[in-house]
């Protein structure tokens, strides 16, 4: 770490992220001298390589605008690289070099062969036509083609990409490699080679996770109460399975506050939340407008200030402190699942872990989106599709096996669970073992 501070001293992200690794696997990988002939460690927290690219496009006023493009292909030791594109103002190679990073070792844990990557752009959606973003896939693909493909990097969604994105961005890829490679990017339309249940993967996912971690401790989600921040894809999927598992939404967020839901959410509401992200307003005081009385919008405050059994962070990275943990506690919540990738900072963690607050770290909990991406690969690969229900099966048992390696690798002495320990011994066994095998390269 030491050694990785004074090279990357400026990024945050992507230390705190090592940092966190790091400190699980010390023990593990001192008792496996392999590992460290072949400095696994240094190996792994460098990505195989990293493009950067100037994106320019021409807006709705006729102005020309410049973005910078990045993709990061980490680690391909257990299969190609894979991972979302990221489209926020505040993207920049700390925040995707940390997003490549926990992606390694997320996709190690789906039980698929995925290695993992990130990308993006410091593109900011917000307050953009469908026609600008339009032209900015089309601008960011002209040169990120080149360096994908369906056996090489297979892209996604991630923050501020969906699957309008990632159908411009797909009609682009085709028009230059003019080849109808389907499975180059993920996520796509269903009736075009995207799985039926990709959009809501990630939530369903969560929720999943979240049952079987209730199950190993003799609770389950009925009648709980459930605070999400966000309203994007994560939160959208979430409230859906939350509903159909008998919890109750309590509060939705945005950058501008939070909604509070005294009666739960709603179908129509969980509907809203797509027109909501579409709209490229960022605003969750939209729900409140829409379903005024339902809805109670408060500016300024966190989805943690409401009183909740359940916390499911679905936004962003660090966007739950220490004081929002102490906050979340005293008002009753005893567990804290995150749907975000590194939602929560170090402070939080280390709170919910040492005052009985059950954990566990979104590489594990927000899997199931990668995992349902590397279904639609397979089933690209093979020219067919599956339905729903056979998805939903795959992504049921993939959430479980997830829960079932935390737990062998994260059972403590004392007969806790320490789910962050778990997560990251897990994925770092299988890809580690990997890059012993293949060489140094
Ligand atoms: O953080 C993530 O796992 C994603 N954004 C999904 C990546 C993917 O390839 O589906």
């Amino acid at each position: 770490m030491a050694k990785l501070r004074e090279k990357h001293a400026e990024e945050k992200e992507f230390l705190q992220a090592a940092e966190e690794v790091l400190d699980s696997i010390e023990e593990i990988y001192n008792q496996h001298p392999e590992f460290e002939k072949a400095h696994i460690v240094e190996r792994i927290v460098e990505p195989d390589r990293i493009f950067t690219f100037r994106v320019a496009w021409v807006d709705d006023k006729g102005d020309v605008q410049v973005n910078l493009g990045y993709r990061v292909q980490f680690n391909s030791a257990i299969g190609p690289y894979k991972g979302g594109l990221r489209f926020h103002k505040a993207v920049n190679l700390s925040m995707l070099k940390f997003l490549g990073f926990e992606q390694i070792f997320k996709n190690a844990l789906t039980t698929l062969p995925m290695g993992g990557a990130k990308g993006g752009s410091d593109f900011d959606p917000v307050g953009k036509s469908d026609a600008e973003i339009m032209r900015f896939c089309q601008a960011f693909m002209l040169e990120l083609w080149k360096c994908i493909g369906p056996d090489t990097d297979v892209p996604a969604g991630d923050v501020g990409v969906g699957g309008r994105e990632i159908g411009y961005m797909y009609g682009m890829y085709k028009k230059l490699a003019r080849e109808y490679n389907t499975g180059v990017l993920t996520g796509k339309g269903a009736t075009w080679g995207g799985s039926i249940l990709r959009p809501e993967a990630t939530g369903f996912g969560a929720l999943y996770f979240v049952e079987n971690l209730l199950k190993e401790h003799g609770k389950d989600i009925k009648g709980k109460k459930v605070a999400l921040s966000g309203f994007g894809n994560v939160a959208w999927g979430a409230a859906t399975k939350t509903n159909q598992l008998g919890g109750k939404v309590v509060a939705i967020s945005g950058p501008d506050g939070v909604c509070e839901l005294p009666e739960g959410i709603t179908d129509e509401m969980i509907d809203y939340m797509l027109v909501m992200r579409s709209s490229n307003r960022n605003k969750v005081q939209d729900m409140a407008d829409k379903f005024p009385g339902k809805a109670k919008f408060t500016a300024g405050k966190k989805a943690w200030s409401v009183p909740c059994d359940i916390a499911l962070p679905c936004a962003f990275q660090n966007e739950l402190s220490e004081d929002d943990a102490k906050e979340l506690k005293a008002n009753g919540c005893w567990c804290c699942c995150e749907g975000s990738n590194m939602g929560c900072q170090p402070g939080a963690i280390k709170f919910f872990q040492n005052n009985g607050v059950y954990f566990a770290p979104g590489k594990a909990v927000n899997a199931g989106g990668v995992a349902t991406s590397g279904l639609e690969m397979t089933q690209n690969a093979a020219h067919l599709g599956w339905s729903g229900e056979e998805v939903d099966a795959k992504l049921h048992w993939i959430m479980k096996s997830i829960h079932e390696q935390c737990v062998k690798y994260g059972r403590k002495a004392d007969g806790t669970i320490d789910y962050v320990k778990g997560a990251n011994i897990a994925g770092f066994m299988k890809v580690a073992t990997a890059m012993v095998e293949q060489g140094i390269i």
